[in-house]
């Protein structure tokens, strides 16, 4: 996607939106180096991490899969993509997390059996354990017996789960369904998201919300948790 004019390009040269700019070609390109030094060099200059998370890295991947969609790019090049993505969330992840805040709630997430992509997942549970969350993260491709052990062995407020693909989307009913068939399902709270799903899919999985990305997640996860402390507690109290 970048021009190569033949001369070196200076990161630290440019000004923020040039440099952003380079950060989502160096993406496109599968540049890892290049984007652990962008992300290096915005810290630097004071951006916030959600910010450059935002603005550089995912409006990158988002340009990347406009191009996988069309199929100007293909596997292997947006495996690489994927790893400088990786690369510079490495070193926002701490930064994110470092709040100090007191833990809120827990969430076990997982990409669902038959799915191996993993990143919006991995920053939804960022940016949860940045609102002070508990992350338990299953990693990818989990059929349903993952989801009930962790959620035994961990019992968490929220069950997360995550799919990029038309066709492992419907596996959260699977799970859902398990769940109820067990009597597990009003036990904890049910969060779905990634790009294929939207409202009326989740309400007829049976989730108790979508979650368009990271930020909503964590408001969603708030407010659900909100909402059945305080029905327990009145419930406790009549
Ligand atoms: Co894949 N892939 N891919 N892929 N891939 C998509 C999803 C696709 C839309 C590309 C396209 O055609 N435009 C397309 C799916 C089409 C469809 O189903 N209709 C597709 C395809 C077809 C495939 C393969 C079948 C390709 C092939 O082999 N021929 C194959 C399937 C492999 C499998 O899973 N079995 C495949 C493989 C891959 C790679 C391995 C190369 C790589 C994944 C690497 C990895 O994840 N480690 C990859 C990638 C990178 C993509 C795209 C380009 C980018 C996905 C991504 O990381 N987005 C993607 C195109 C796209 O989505 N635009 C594409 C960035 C991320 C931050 O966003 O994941 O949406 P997202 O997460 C957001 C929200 O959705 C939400 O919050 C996140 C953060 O804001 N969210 C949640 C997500 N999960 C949540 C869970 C929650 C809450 C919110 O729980 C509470």
């Amino acid at each position: 996607m970048a021009e190569d004019d033949g001369e070196d390009i200076v990161l630290s040269e440019l000004d923020d939106d040039d440099l952003v700019q380079q950060m989502h070609d160096d993406l496109y390109d599968g540049l890892k180096d290049e984007i652990e030094e962008g992300v290096n060099i915005l810290l630097g200059r004071g951006w916030t991490p959600y910010e450059v998370l935002t603005k550089a890295l995912v409006e990158g991947m988002r340009i990347v899969g406009i191009d996988f969609r069309d199929g100007i790019l293909f596997v292997p090049e947006v495996l690489m993509a994927a790893n400088a993505m990786k690369a510079g969330m490495f070193i926002l992840r701490p930064l994110l997390i470092e709040t100090g805040a007191p833990r809120v709630g827990k969430m076990v997430i997982g990409t669902v059996k038959g799915d191996i992509h993993d990143i919006g997942k991995n920053l939804v549970s960022m940016m949860m354990e940045g609102a002070g969350f508990e992350v338990i993260d299953i990693g990818i491709n989990n059929p349903v017996e993952n989801y009930l052990a962790a959620i035994e062995e961990h019992q968490p407020d929220i069950l997360g789960m995550s799919a990029l693909l038309t066709t492992t989307m419907p596996y959260m009913k699977v799970v859902i369904d398990t769940l109820k068939e067990k009597g597990l399902r009003d036990d904890y709270i049910v969060l779905v998201g990634g790009a294929p799903l939207n409202e009326a899919f989740a309400e007829n999985v049976g989730a108790d919300a979508y979650c368009r990305d990271a930020a909503v997640a964590v408001e969603t996860a708030k407010q659900l948790i909100a909402e059945r402390r305080r029905s327990n507690s009145e419930a406790a109290g009549q």
